[in-house]
This record gives structure tokens, sequence and C-alpha cells, in this order.
């Protein structure tokens, strides 16, 4: 039988990506302050950057894993929106000038090219504070109270996995470093949000320890799985297609799994990491059809 990383899965993925997108896109648009709304500037910098067509991948995760868990894709909804504003604030600020030095992201100008440096580094903390003014109106469980739901959040995008992430990625930068150490990287700028999104859809679906469990190891393999895939893209795919600037991590001197281990390994290790990621969606039947078409659609993508 072929792994399961090379199945074609029947589920409507396009459609399944589509309403999710529209869900959120429209939550999104109506829990953020409106972009006239004084200070305008800001208001404006963070929608510039938040509407930009992000391929909203982290809210896809946890609306699947709240349905994987038998839930409503509208009680995670506010989760989705919320790791969307702190996936939004870490691009613009690993975009700027003192971070990864970027001109092109989600195939428009930077933030900080639009509206300045100074702005952008506000709209990048207004959207990592919005995530929590989110998060704080959300529902809470039975078997999750808020401050479980608050603390998965901030635990995610704090100095122990997000800033962790960027800070040995930063130190790590024109350094030869070991494929140990790039796992470290990956696991925290990457596996940690998406992780994190779906376990916060299956808390907001009431899940039960085992499915936790299960989401957990679901979402660390496919977040590891996607960052392996990010670096192949990053040499073997335009800019046009990126949407971002192809080639960064070999210009700046960044180690990725391709530099270390070559393009054929690197593949490999991706279909390996989403193979368990599939074993990981077992306990939940058919209901893990989303989160199984969502991991080899990011194993199988393009940009
Ligand atoms: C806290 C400043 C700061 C940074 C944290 C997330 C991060 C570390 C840096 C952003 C750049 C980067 C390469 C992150 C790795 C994760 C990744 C590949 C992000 C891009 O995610 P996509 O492809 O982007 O889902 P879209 O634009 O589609 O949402």
């Amino acid at each position: 039988m072929a792994s399961p990383a090379h199945r074609a899965p029947s589920f409507d993925l396009d459609r399944f990506i589509r309403t999710t997108t529209a869900a959120v896109d429209a939550c999104l648009d109506r829990l953020l302050p409106k972009a006239t709304r004084k200070p305008a500037t800001i208001h404006k910098s963070m929608r510039y950057s938040l509407f930009a067509g992000g391929k909203r991948m982290r809210p896809a995760v946890c609306l699947a894993a709240a349905e994987a868990c038998g839930g409503r894709q509208a009680a995670a909804l506010p989760w989705a929106a919320a790791v969307e504003c702190i996936h939004t604030y870490s691009l613009i600020h690993d975009d700027l000038p003192a971070m990864d030095n970027d001109d092109f992201r989600r195939g428009k100008p930077t933030n900080h090219k639009v509206y300045g440096e100074g702005i952008a580094i506000l709209a990048g903390d207004a959207l990592l504070t919005q995530a929590f003014e989110i998060a704080a109106h959300a529902p809470e469980t039975k078997r999750h109270r808020l401050k479980a739901f608050l603390r998965e959040l901030a635990h995610a995008s704090g100095s122990l996995q997000l800033i962790a992430g960027q800070v040995a990625d930063l130190e790590g930068e024109g350094r030869r470093i070991s494929s140990k150490e790039l796992k470290y990287i990956h696991e925290r700028k990457t596996s940690a949000l998406l992780c994190c999104s779906a376990r916060l859809g299956g808390m907001s679906a009431n899940c039960t320890p085992a499915q936790l469990n299960a989401l957990t190891s679901f979402g660390y393999n496919v977040g590891l799985a996607f960052q392996v895939i990010d670096d192949i893209l990053d040499v073997t795919q335009s800019t046009e297609k990126l949407g971002k600037t192809a080639g960064k991590d070999t210009a700046s001197g960044k180690a990725t799994y391709p530099s270390i281990v070559g393009l054929d390994k690197s593949r490999k290790i991706a279909r390996q990491l989403t193979d368990r990621a599939f074993a990981a969606l077992k306990p939940f039947g058919k209901r893990g059809a989303a989160l199984e078409s969502l991991a080899s659609y990011l194993l199988n993508r393009d940009h």
C-alpha cells in the first residue's frame, strides 16, 4: 500500500479552505477596529498585513481540529482568529530591517515598506495584543477553562517557543549549525503555533485528554513538515509563486534542511513527518478527514 503521504484524499479540501478562510476573514473583520478608527494609521497597517492574502493554514487546522473532536467550527473561530493575529504579527516583525529585512510578503510590499518601521513595529505589537483581547471574549468549555486556552496562546508565542525559535534563528545566521539545532529552531518558529492551533481547536470542542494528545502529535509533526517544505520551496520556487523573496535563506546564510541534508533527504523527512501526523489521526476516524487532507496538502504545496 502506498504511504499515506502519497494518498489522494477524497475530501473536498478546496471547499473547506474557501469556507474556513471566509469565516475567519469575516470574524477578523468584525473583531478588529475599523480602518478609519482613530488612530487610523495603526488600524490600516494592522489590516493591511492581516488581509494581504495569507493562506490561513493555522485557522484551517484549528477549525478542522474542532471538527475532528465532534465540535462546531463557530466555537473554534475566535481561536482561529487569535492565532492568525499572532502569526501575522510574527511575520511583520520578522520582515523588519533588524530581523530578516524583507521587502515582499504575501505578494505585497512588507508592512514597514508601506507604513514605515515605527508603525510596523506597533502594528505587530497591536496584533499580538489583539489576539489576547479576542481570546478573553471566547467561550470556555467544561474540560478546558479560559485560563488554559490563554496559557496555550501565551506559551506558543512566548520566549520558550516562537520567540525562542527566532532568537536561535538570529544567532545561527552565517554560522554552521547542526541538524539538531535546526530542528530546535523549526520546532519553535513554526511547529509551536501550528500545534497550538490544533490544540485550541480541539479544546474549543471540549476534547478529551487523549484527543488533545493526538492533536498535539498531529500539530507537532505537521508543523515540522511545514517548515521543511518551506525550506525546500525557498530554493525551488520563484518569488512570484511564493509571494515572498525566494532564495532568501541561502542569501542570508541561513541553515535549512536542504542546505544541511540535501533536497532529496529533506523531501523524505517531510513525508515521514506527515506520515506521523496521519498516524496521530487514527482515533478520530472519519472526523479527521479535514486534518488528514490539510496535512497532505501542506506536504504537496508549491507556495
Ligand atoms: C516573533 C518576530 C518573531 C518571529 C517569530 C514566525 C517567525 C518567528 C518568523 C516568521 C518567518 C518565518 C519563516 C516563520 C516560519 C514559519 C513560516 C514558514 C511562516 C510562513 O507561514 P505561511 O506560509 O504564511 O503560512 P502565510 O503568509 O500564508 O500566512
